[in-house]
């Protein structure tokens, strides 16, 4: 039923926004690239008749009825991207849909309740270290502090949702109403390898990983690189890198989901003929399990606070998203489907995290995924087979219609 030319149309066209195959995609929260993204997907929700809202927390709210008459379904996803990502990351999510909610409006289809299709603002937080902010300010765990972060050009949070013309002062009026929605779906690419190792198309997903981000800043010296001495100095990019190779090590250690990260780091004054006077890095950390991540993130700071005498420290935490377990209900619904349409699936949990796994914090949540290729994500090459984007779309819609018995 749904519109496969449509549906690819429309992911080719949102890619022709911030980047291409070879540099990747880089549309971060609130950049002219979002904005002009933002702009592309709300002409789809226009043409398609849904009512358009957008919260102080840049959230794009499509609704089709009249959301307080009932609980409403909704899907949705993200159009940011982290530096240099993908096409698909999100965008799957939001365009599958806007088709889903499109072919159901086409065709009269019942649904007994009003839709809503979410396009959640700064899911990947990598322009201020704080993901998940649209999703969570829905669900009422924004908090105000997070609006005075600054990127690295010194914007700050309040600055880059005042250039969209929201109003950051009431990010809070974001927040759903009790009870608002019946449930949330949202379908988006896997990010790992296990559906294409297995032949499986429609990834079920049970839990989602925990997600604490730690900033650790290191203060040693700055010296000139030439006068001074190998003995003489306090190399802070030196001690860094020691510590996190400890990280990596601490992480192999701890097994099964457990992963630590450090994908950013910066050095001051970071000049060629100057040794490293301070660095900042941030430490990713995930696990499936509370009790585990606590963990780590107990021995990775033991360890950092166990740093050599002449260099003193600084660790703050920046995100802390818990673990989440999605709806049962809707996880035996997803199997039913597939089983009745012979889709090849798995259940598995995921490692990346999700705006789905916030919303199991105000309603019954499900997450759903299609293979990605080779396991590619959060780069150029991170590419789908065009049958499973459709195939996806499909499920989707019989989950919508399902689910709204
Ligand atoms: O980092 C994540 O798991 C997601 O891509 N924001
Ligand atoms: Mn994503
Ligand atoms: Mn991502």
């Amino acid at each position: 039923m749904i519109n496969k030319d449509r549906l690819r149309e429309r992911l080719l066209e949102l890619a022709q926004i911030g980047g291409n195959a070879t540099d990747g995609w880089t549309r971060l929260a609130f950049t002219k690239e979002d904005k002009l993204a933002r702009g592309l997907v709300k002409g789809y929700m226009r043409e398609m008749g849904l009512k358009i809202t957008c919260d102080n927390a840049g959230n794009i709210i499509g609704s089709y009825g009249n959301p307080t008459n009932s609980p409403v379904i909704a899907m949705g996803s993200h159009i940011d991207t982290v530096p240099n990502g993908g096409m698909f990351d999100g965008a799957l999510g939001v365009i599958s849909a806007l088709e889903v909610a499109q072919t159901i409006i086409e065709n009269k289809l019942n649904v007994n309740y009003p839709l809503e299709v979410i396009i959640f603002a700064n899911e990947e937080g990598s322009r201020f270290n704080n993901g998940l902010t649209g999703s969570r300010a829905i669900c009422g765990s924004f908090s105000q502090e997070e609006l005075q972060i600054e990127d690295n050009n010194g914007i700050s949070f309040y600055q880059a949702v005042q250039e969209m013309d929201l109003n950051p002062d009431k990010v809070y009026e974001a927040r759903a109403f009790e009870n608002k929605y019946k449930h949330f779906l949202e379908i988006h690419i896997e990010q790992g390898i296990e559906l294409e190792k297995e032949h499986k198309r429609i990834g079920l997903v049970n839990s989602a990983a925990g997600q604490v981000v730690l900033k650790c800043t290191i203060f040693g010296r700055p010296d000139h690189a030439g006068a001074i001495k190998m003995t003489q100095r306090k190399d802070a990019l030196v001690e860094a890198s020691k510590l996190i190779t400890e990280i990596q090590q601490i992480s192999l250690k701890m097994g099964g989901h457990f992963v630590a990260t450090v994908g950013k780091l910066n050095v001051f004054p970071n000049s060629i003929n100057t040794v490293p006077g301070n660095v900042e890095f941030f430490i990713d950390i995930r696990d499936i399990s509370s009790d585990k991540l606590n963990r780590g993130i107990e021995v990775i700071s033991n360890t950092i606070s166990n740093i050599s005498g002449e260099f003193s420290y600084f660790l703050e935490e920046v995100e802390n998203e818990l673990p989440a377990f999605f709806s049962s209900r809707l996880l035996d619904l997803g199997k039913e489907i597939c089983e009745k349409k012979n889709y090849p699936y798995k259940v598995l949990s995921s490692g990346a995290c999700h705006d789905a796994q916030v919303m199991t914090t105000i309603t019954d949540s499900a997450l759903f995924f299609i293979p990605s290729i080779n396991g590619l994500s959060h780069c150029p090459e991170e590419n789908v087979h065009w049958e499973d984007v459709f195939l996806g779309a499909e499920f989707l819609l019989e989950m919508v219609l399902n689910a709204s018995e």
